[in-house]
């Protein structure tokens, strides 16, 4: 299959010999800095170089709001598109090799031919997302007033079925992993009963948990409002961990930055959540009011390192009990080229991977044990000011990325190949999760 124009690795090879010479001379400042600290920079940087994020099918188009979608030019038309544009942002940051699939919207004709084409892309899939909360053109029921949790049996059949489905298109992509997320939930108080809601969930859940295979994972995203604007059914952290709790060792909690009410404590959740051995995957995006699906570390940036401050804290430890929770970005977006938002989005999570790298974790523990809490905060903030860009570049040219995969990308006119290769599309399917 064509994939038409592709940036070449000998262009991004040319653009990183220009760049190189500045980079080197940043890395090694660096590195004398990092040096009086008691830090090893290679370490760091062998760290970020095998960083992985998944970028998700849906964000390579533009997204949409409740009111409106303008479409870019140069869109991908279809799940071959989405991955051409997947693979081309891999290529670049050498930090996204899978990509996630949302079912119905990347429904394959033949699930072998899409994997030959990504196999060619050298890139693999990820967790596939399945959607209730929409319905399909000719769907016999609809969705309206809910999926797994619906009052009438044969509904929550349906979106069970489409669940199981969303599995056996994933075992023959190579997948390994099934997001559950729900619109289920009231608009008003009265509309459904919480507990026998939630009865109905944990039945639904069951019967697709039984569907999965050996070494698949189900994770259970939670999320505190919209589109039912009253209650949500799984609506909090507590709620999906009782879920995989009542569901078995397969089942744990996905974390979606957007999804909690402002000022929540997220690092916290992630913390509690690490320590029950129930954190399986992350959604990243960032938000200013609430499930805004904004560019990850453009509004929180602080927050976003505290995230990582503690996976890593996890990481370190002996005694971990599950394996590490799988990344996954989850944006909508609305205003940029979306390739460029994901770009620079794989960037900022690497950022708040690297400075999370940098805590003196004995330090901290010191000054804890202390109650020094002016000290234990300077501890944090030393190694979230620490500007880690020359890290992130030079793990990108190991990797035979780009070192500035922005300028790469847009020195390249990608974007206009695609204006002219993909006339505008009529039916392409992105949307807001
Ligand atoms: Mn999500």
């Amino acid at each position: 299959m064509d994939t038409g124009f592709t940036i070449d690795q000998s262009f991004i090879a040319q653009e990183n010999e220009r760049a190189l010479p500045d980079l080197e001379r940043d890395y090694s400042m660096l590195s004398a800095q990092l040096e009086r600290r008691g830090i090893a920079i290679e370490a760091i940087t062998k760290n970020v170089q095998k960083f992985a994020v998944a970028v998700p099918s849906w964000g390579v188009g533009t997204g949409g709001t409740r009111f409106a979608r303008f479409a870019g030019e140069g869109e991908p038309r279809n799940v071959f598109d989405k991955l051409v544009d997947c693979a081309m942002i891999h290529r670049l940051t050498r930090a996204t090799p899978r990509v996630a699939l949302h079912i119905p919207w990347d429904k394959p004709e033949d699930p072998r031919v899409l994997r030959q084409f990504a196999d060619s892309l050298h890139i693999g899939f990820d967790a596939m997302n399945s959607n209730t909360f929409q319905d399909q053109p000719g769907q016999a029921l609809s969705y309206k007033f809910g999926s797994l949790t619906h009052a009438d049996r044969s509904v929550r059949k349906l979106a069970i079925n489409h669940n199981i489905e969303c599995i056996k298109i994933g075992n023959e992509l190579g997948s390994k992993s099934l997001s559950v997320w729900i619109g289920d939930g009231g608009n008003f108080p009265g509309q459904i009963d919480f507990r026998t809601s939630l009865e109905r969930y944990l039945e639904s859940a069951r019967e697709i948990y039984a569907s999965l295979p050996d070494d698949w994972q189900l994770f259970i995203e939670y999320k505190l409002y919209e589109p039912a604007f009253y209650s949500t059914v799984i609506n909090d952290w507590g709620t999906a961990y009782y879920v995989a709790e009542q569901l078995g060792s397969k089942a744990s909690c996905l974390v979606d930055l957007g999804h909690h009410a402002p000022n929540v404590n997220i690092e916290m959740i992630v913390a509690r959540l690490l320590q029950f051995g129930r954190l399986g995957g992350f959604h990243f995006n960032d938000s200013k009011y609430g499930d805004d699906d904004l560019d990850a570390g453009s509004i929180k940036p602080f927050q976003l390192f505290l995230i990582f401050h503690e996976l890593v804290q996890e990481s370190l430890r002996s005694t971990r009990q599950s394996p590490p929770p799988t990344y996954m970005i989850d944006q909508s977006h609305n205003v940029t080229d979306p390739i460029e938002s994901l770009i620079n989005t794989v960037e900022e999570l690497q950022r708040a991977y690297a400075q999370a790298l940098l805590v003196n974790r004995e330090e901290l523990s010191f000054y804890q044990e202390r109650n020094d809490a002016i000290m234990a905060l300077k501890t944090l903030k030393r190694a979230f000011t620490t500007d880690v860009s020359p890290i992130l570049g030079m793990a990108r040219q190991r990797n035979d990325g780009a070192i500035d995969p922005l300028h790469v990308f847009r020195l390249s006119q990608y974007r206009k190949w695609k204006i002219a290769e993909r006339p505008v599309a009529t039916t392409t399917t992105t949307g807001i999760v």
